[in-house]
């Protein structure tokens, strides 16, 4: 990993500025001092690396979009993506923990939240102090979050949760807890729970051959009550927990890229090294195809992710938009994991070589945010102008 080159076929840096070419670089440079050389244990023992929470709000990690008064770093969306890409470079839990920190649990404070939720929660988010999570998937309600049955009570002075969460990212570990219920009318209501709140728990999922490195829990409301005041005060419905998914999406389709770029790089640099029949394999041309469509996709995509962030600083993206680049790059993120393992042989299988780990990842990334089946249906529904969901 010492040795990664990041592809650049196409010359794609002399679009991005001065600023965001240094943000790339010092976060690779964290990648590569803090996170290549422990990342695969950590993953083999399937824990979580917690030393990484204080390391990501140090560097500027979490929130960078969100404005600086909040502790936030008050950066553009290209910015943001390069850095999504550099951490998922090293693995997808990390920018996982990345991704939910900033656009799922800072990013509704920020947008939805009182006055003096932002005070209370944004700057200690954005440090690191604290770590939250995004309860929005139910054990029944998964694709259709619509369908949700956690919901909360009026009861005079306070308010009180009930149901439960499922795959959620952080939750074993997080202070805090943005969650998604339903009000007594039937609305998508959003708000903070804080661990120690009499009656949650966040059970551990145990037995994951995927995002091993990122802990992944239940959230649990047994009747617990919740100050009037952590309710987010004026979002209602599901246009609430969806627009921060955009945020996530964005910085997921960014992130599968730098995935994909550290399984290509692996794999070039092998395929010069490694010799069979008395040569080098990357003379091949059953190798040099994988590679050759390898960097065709990683630069069509580069250009796609890059063109959406400039829509992104404009206020321009659309959701369907999101939806194709986050579909597009996950697609191509794990079929360039597949092929870079096959070029690596019995090598390929080991820990010696990050490109399994990314592998299997991947197939975390393709299903949460939206599985890769319902970005495509709303990319069908938004060319079509017909909804295949009802
Ligand atoms: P639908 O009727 O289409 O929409 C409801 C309302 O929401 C609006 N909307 C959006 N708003 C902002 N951003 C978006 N991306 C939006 N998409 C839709 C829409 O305009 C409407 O507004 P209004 O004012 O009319 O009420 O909703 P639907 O029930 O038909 O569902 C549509 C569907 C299936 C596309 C949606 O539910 C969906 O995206 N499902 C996938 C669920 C999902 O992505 N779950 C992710 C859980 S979080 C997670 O995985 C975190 S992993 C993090 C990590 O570790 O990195
Ligand atoms: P289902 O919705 O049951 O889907 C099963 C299959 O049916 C899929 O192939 C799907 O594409 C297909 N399908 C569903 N509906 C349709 C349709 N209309 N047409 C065609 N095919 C369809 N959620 C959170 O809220 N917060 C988190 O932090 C979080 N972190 C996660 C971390 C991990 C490691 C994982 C694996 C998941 C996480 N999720 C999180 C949940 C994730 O968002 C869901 O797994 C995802 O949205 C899919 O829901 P499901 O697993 O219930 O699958």
């Amino acid at each position: 990993t010492d040795l990664f080159q990041s592809p650049d076929y196409y010359l794609l840096d002399e679009l991005l500025t001065e600023e965001q070419r240094m943000v790339r670089e010092s976060i690779r440079n964290y990648v590569k001092k803090e996170i290549s050389p422990i990342i695969e244990e950590y993953a083999q023992r399937a824990e979580f690396p917690r030393q990484i929470v204080q390391q990501l709000g140090d560097i500027g990690c979490f929130g960078p979009t969100i404005p600086t008064q909040y502790g936030g770093g008050g950066m553009d969306y290209i910015s943001y993506g390069l850095m999504m890409q550099e951490l998922e470079r090293g693995d997808s839990g990390v920018r996982s923990t990345a991704s939910v920190q900033g656009s799922l649990v800072m990013f509704p404070i920020y947008a939805y939240g009182s006055e003096e939720q932002r005070q209370k929660y944004l700057p200690k988010l954005a440090s690191g102090e604290w770590l939250g999570c995004f309860g929005l998937t139910e054990p029944d309600h998964g694709s259709n979050p619509a369908g949700m049955v956690t919901t909360i009570k009026d009861a005079g002075d306070h308010l009180v949760l009930n149901g439960a969460k499922m795959w959620i990212s952080n939750a074993p570990f997080a202070q805090v807890a943005v969650v998604w219920a339903k009000n007594e009318a039937g609305e998508i209501q959003g708000l903070i729970v804080e661990r120690g709140m009499e009656g949650f728990t966040t059970p551990t999922t145990h037995g994951k051959w995927s995002l091993r490195a990122s802990a992944t829990g239940e959230l649990v409301f047994d009747h617990v009550k919740v100050p009037k005041e952590n309710i987010f005060p004026t979002i209602k419905g599901l246009k609430g927990p969806l627009g921060c998914l955009s945020k996530a999406r964005y910085g997921i389709a960014w992130g599968a890229l730098g995935a994909a770029m550290d399984c290509y790089d692996t794999a070039l640099r092998y395929s010069k090294e490694r010799v069979q029949f008395d040569r080098r394999i990357g003379g091949f041309q059953l190798q040099q195809k994988k590679l050759a469509e390898m960097i065709t996709e990683i630069t069509k995509a580069q250009l796609l992710v890059w063109r959406l962030g400039v829509l992104m600083n404009e206020g321009r993206a659309t959701p369907a938009q999101i939806s194709m680049a986050k579909r597009n790059s996950c697609e191509i993120a794990a079929n360039i994991a597949r092929d870079a393992r096959q070029l690596l042989g019995g090598m390929g299988i080991t820990g010696e070589y990050s490109i399994m780990r990314h592998m299997m990842n991947l197939e975390s990334v393709i299903t949460y945010e939206g599985t890769h089946d319902i970005h495509l249906l709303i990319t069908g529904m938004d060319v079509t102008g017909l909804n295949a969901f009802k």
